[in-house]
């Protein structure tokens, strides 16, 4: 299908641009797109000495089954920097901010996306908008079970129209736990705003008139009592997001 050719392509270009045979540590996302990255990284290298930084025990196995060599993020030693770090998303903006969580890994993928030199977000052309919840609603926010509902009200507050627990209904009945143990809830937002568009005028972005832009809502979600982590991840807090252009002329952060 033309999604999936679209998945390789952009996958195919990230490693080809990206990715270095000699390196030593490279992070591995989660997520479906992950699987091409993989794919095009064995083509590439045979160096049996590169370690490969899963982000949760899908991203593991994948690592394992294409027999590449997992090392777990907290067994890297001090200060060493990952090479690079790949990853998917489930939606990016034309700053490059994405909204990530789809796959309910969010907390350790920022935790590898941010000890990376380099973060590569591979993504086709479907997730490519203008504006964050676009196209993919919700903001999924990874928070202790025993404050779910003292986030969930806080989120209407800031805004959310109905924040919801992410249930897995068909595999089993109750709330989906993340690899940490913790719930996701996914709060929907009116589209985020980039700062270009607060420079321009096109809403205050701090909650006051109703807009949000991306950061401002980030930092409001990443400040409740229960919030581990936020799914948006917006220039890489001092890492370098490479923009990809993939075959199909879409761009990928
Ligand atoms: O959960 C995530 O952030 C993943 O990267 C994921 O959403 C991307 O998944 P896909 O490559 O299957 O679209």
């Amino acid at each position: 299908t033309t999604v999936e050719a679209a998945k390789r392509a952009a996958a195919q270009q990230a490693v080809a641009d990206h990715f270095d045979p000699s390196a030593s540590y490279v992070g591995i996302g989660s997520g479906t797109t992950i699987v091409y990255v993989v794919e095009a990284i064995k083509e590439r290298s045979t160096n049996p000495n590169i370690l490969f930084v899963p982000t949760g025990y899908q991203s593991r196995q994948l690592v394992i089954n294409a027999g590449l060599t997992p090392i777990s993020f907290d067994s890297l030693p001090n200060r060493v920097m990952l090479d690079v770090a790949f990853d998917g998303a489930d939606e990016v903006d034309t700053e490059l901010n994405c909204i990530k969580g789809g796959g309910a890994c969010l907390f350790q993928e920022k935790l590898v996306a941010e000890r990376a030199k380099k973060f590569v977000c591979v993504a086709d052309y479907r997730k490519r908008q203008d504006r964050l919840l676009t196209n993919w609603p919700t903001i999924p926010i990874e928070v202790a079970p025993l404050s779910q509902n003292t986030v969930t009200t806080a989120l209407r507050l800031l805004g959310s129209t109905n924040p919801k627990l992410r249930t897995t209904l068909l595999e089993k009945s109750g709330p989906l736990k993340t690899d940490q143990h913790f719930f996701i809830i996914d709060a929907p937002f009116p589209p985020l705003l980039t700062s270009a568009d607060v420079a321009a005028g096109k809403g205050k972005g701090d909650g006051s008139d109703g807009t949000w832009e991306v950061n401002n809502i980030s930092r409001a979600i990443k400040a409740l009592t229960g919030v581990l982590e936020v799914g948006i991840f917006s220039g890489m807090d001092g890492n370098h997001a490479e923009a990809l252009r993939a075959k199909d002329g879409a761009r990928s952060a």
